[in-house]
């Protein structure tokens, strides 16, 4: 049983037990009309209080019943007749109170909170808006401004600040469950506040048409969050029986929404990653104590990411100027992370006396149950260092290499205990950017796999598995759909408009703009390292070298594709003679792209490598594509990843195009075995996304 009804004294207690984190399936919906109805009944109980039980109160509805057939009775009319009642009901409230269940907690007559709880209404990160009375009942206790906040940003707030803006009554000084019987024996007896009868805010024209406004311009292409300005808006204006109706409308209409669906892909794809067969009987290595070689710009980010997860870091440079260096760079990176309000300041100064070390000896390395190599890409240099981290690393430390193509089963040759051996490949800035992949050689053991797995979730980060290869997930992905995109500006592509259309289409950036940000000297590098394999059939971006050759490195030395001495920077005012230039000299007639030429070849590309990704186990399930693409690469989250955007959009027509493409240059276009496959099936990715058998 789900929800429980009791009784203490005169008052009753009524108990939410629904792991893990009390979502109100419709096992507990039903169970709180019951429990509801029972305390009614109860002539001698005169209050009540809601508690739940484990690590949270409701974290919210229960997203896996999104999309089914809706199952009564439906989450605003459990929390209506709860309001409804004549005797008062207390939410006492832990852990994280979250859309539904913030929405529970608002139909009860007042609130208590641990002081450690946190609050929100998310809603909008799943293409939703709040559909139980949230824009309707949270106005009516914090004003109209900061519940608009609280719904569009969907961020969660602390219990203290919930308190000041009036959303709970009283925090817990004492026992949560004490003091929540304690604040229900204050209020027995009396009439029940109902939050629906409090009068609603004055509407505020102005400052909703400027929320709506800059929602349009940070959030492009995203519809719930100006839906809900409008519903909580409209639905203010009236009567609180139709601003619920108004709700119910609007909460429909999204939930028929492709971005719903993309969203909850996301949201459920990003913990389906850790579902692996092979994680399941593993055992992490303890996290204590992490070692880090190379204090470079990324080694620097990872020691940072675990500092500000709490974590003790030594970190190790060849000398003692590198090792200052790299202490002033991690210094420089946590004041960043105190500007941000990520971290206390008094944090910061206890940290760097003494949970982060620097030293130029390996042996300072010898107690690190995780060691981590982010030294220079070159596989000698990464032989050296795993030969000595084998010779100072004790038993059952997990050795991990940061980088982000080499071999990860050659770096392990260089040990004697290629079972400890994996890659974690992180993305820089390493303190900010959710991705981890772990890279998984032949001879990886599960318990070093689970220590990667933990560290990202210890860092807040998102781990997932990849194989070996060159670029691993993201990387190989990106380097095939880069040269699509770099094949078409050969033809006549302008690639300011290329960015243009790929951020219409909703990338965070465009490709040339990243490659700014990056630098082309990368790219350039890449391109060096790769000519010996290069077949005579690819296209070299000759432009791109052209440019690094001119010294043009992107935002670094100031201009790349984009002149950043311009603010904001414009496009580099060189680039068109320079193309007609390479172009003429290749013996190119240009051609004219439209907008959606470039989605369709860029995305034509990305999902075809992708297929190919997932067909050699590269990628576990198309889900795991998503998720790197999603938080290494930019790619629009309310449109789930391009594995779900290709099923919505359609694989025969993503076939069709490559077919298409193909008639004018079938080396580059060769459509992936897997995706001929499932379209010839009438199967789509996420069909594969049942659990991996690697
Ligand atoms: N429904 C179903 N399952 C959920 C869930 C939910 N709301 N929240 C979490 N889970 C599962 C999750 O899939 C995972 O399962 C396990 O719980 C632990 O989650 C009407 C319409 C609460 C902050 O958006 O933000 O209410 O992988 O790994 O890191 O207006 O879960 O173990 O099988 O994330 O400690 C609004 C979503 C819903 C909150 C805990 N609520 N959840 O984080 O654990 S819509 C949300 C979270 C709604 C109303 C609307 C987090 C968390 P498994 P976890 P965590």
């Amino acid at each position: 049983m789900p929800v429980t009804y009791a009784r203490q004294g005169r008052i009753g207690l009524i108990t939410i037990d629904n792991p893990p984190v009390n979502a109100t399936g419709q096992a507990v919906r039903a169970g709180l009309m019951e429990a509801a109805q029972a305390f009614a009944a109860d002539d001698r109980a005169q209050a009540a209080v809601i508690f739940c039980a484990g690590r949270t109160w409701v974290a919210g509805a229960d997203i896996s019943e999104f999309g089914k057939p809706p199952q009564a009775p439906f989450l605003p009319d459990v929390i209506t007749a709860i309001e409804a009642l004549e005797k008062p009901v207390v939410a006492a409230i832990h852990g994280t109170a979250l859309g539904g269940g913030l929405e529970l907690a608002l139909g009860c007559h007042a609130r208590i909170s641990a002081p450690s709880a946190r609050m929100g209404l998310p809603e909008v990160t799943l293409g939703l808006l709040p559909g139980a009375g949230g824009t309707q009942r949270l106005p009516r206790l914090t004003g109209l401004a900061a519940a608009l906040d609280i719904i569009t940003s969907a961020r969660q707030i602390p219990a203290a600040q919930a308190l000041e803006l009036g959303l709970i009554d009283a925090l817990a000084t004492g026992d949560l469950t004490a003091d929540a019987i304690a604040l229900a024996e204050t209020l027995a007896g009396q009439p029940p506040r109902r939050t629906g009868d409090l009068p609603a805010p004055d509407a505020d024209p102005a400052a909703t048409d400027a929320l709506k406004a800059t929602l349009a311009r940070k959030l492009p292409g995203q519809i719930a969050q100006t839906i809900a300005v409008d519903v909580v808006t409209e639905g203010l204006a009236l009567p609180f029986d139709q601003g619920m109706a108004v709700e119910r409308a609007g909460f429909l209409a999204l939930m028929d929404s492709p971005q719903r669906a993309a969203l909850i892909h996301a949201f459920f794809s990003e913990r389906a990653v850790g579902h692996l067969p092979q994680l399941r009987q593993a055992q992490a290595a303890p996290l204590d104590g992490v070692g880090i070689v190379g204090g470079g710009l990324m080694g620097a980010g990872i020691a940072t990411a675990c500092l500000l997860a709490g974590l003790d870091v030594t970190l190790i440079e060849r000398d003692d100027a590198a090792a200052s260096k790299a202490r002033g760079t991690v210094a420089g990176l946590l004041d960043g992370a105190v500007a941000r309000g990520k971290l206390a300041a008094d944090r910061r100064d206890t940290i760097l006396s003494g949970a982060f070390r620097t030293d130029t000896d390996y042996a300072a390395l010898s107690k690190a149950d995780l060691l981590i190599e982010a030294v220079f890409e070159s596989m000698d240099v990464k032989h050296q260092v795993f030969a000595e981290l084998d010779r100072v690393a004790k038993p059952g430390a997990v050795l991990a290499t940061n980088t982000s193509y080499l071999d990860v089963n050659a770096i392990a040759d260089a040990t004697a205990r290629p079972g400890d051996v994996l890659g974690l490949h992180f993305f820089s800035p390493a303190h900010v950017m959710r991705l981890l992949e772990v890279v998984v050689a032949d001879r990886t053991s599960p318990r070093a796999v689970a220590t990667g797995f933990a560290l990202a979730k210890r860092l807040g980060k998102i781990a997932v598995r990849a194989g070996v290869c060159d670029g691993f997930i993201g990387n190989r992905i990106l380097s095939h759909y880069r040269a699509a995109v770099d094949a078409m500006v050969l033809d006549g592509a302008d690639p300011i408009a290329v960015d243009r259309a790929l951020t219409d289409f909703g990338f965070a950036m465009g490709p040339y703009a990243v490659t700014d940000l990056a630098g082309l000297d990368i790219g350039y590098m890449t391109r060096q390292r790769k000519a010996a394999d290069r077949h005579p059939r690819d296209r070299v971006p000759v432009f791109a070298d052209r440019l690094y050759e001119q010294g043009h490195l992107g935002r670094k030395s100031g201009r790349g594709y984009y002149d950043y001495a311009a603010k904001p920077p414009v496009p580099n005012p060189d680039l068109p003679a320079l193309l007609v230039a390479v172009r003429a000299e290749l013996g190119l007639t240009p051609r004219d792209f439209t907008d959606a030429e470039i989605v369709a070849r860029t995305m034509a590309a990305l999902v075809n490598e992708a297929a190919r990704v997932v067909a050699d186990g590269t990628a576990a399930r198309p889900l795991d594509v998503d998720v790197v693409m999603l938080n290494g690469y930019g790619f629009p989250r309310w449109r789930g990843g391009p594995m779900h955007w290709a099923d919505a959009h359609g694989l025969d027509r993503i076939l069709a195009d490559i077919r298409h493409f193909a008639e004018t240059d079938d080396h580059f276009w060769r459509p992936a075995p897997l995706l001929v496959d499932l379209v010839a099936t009438g199967r789509r990715f996420a069909d594969l996304n049942k659990e991996p058998q690697s």
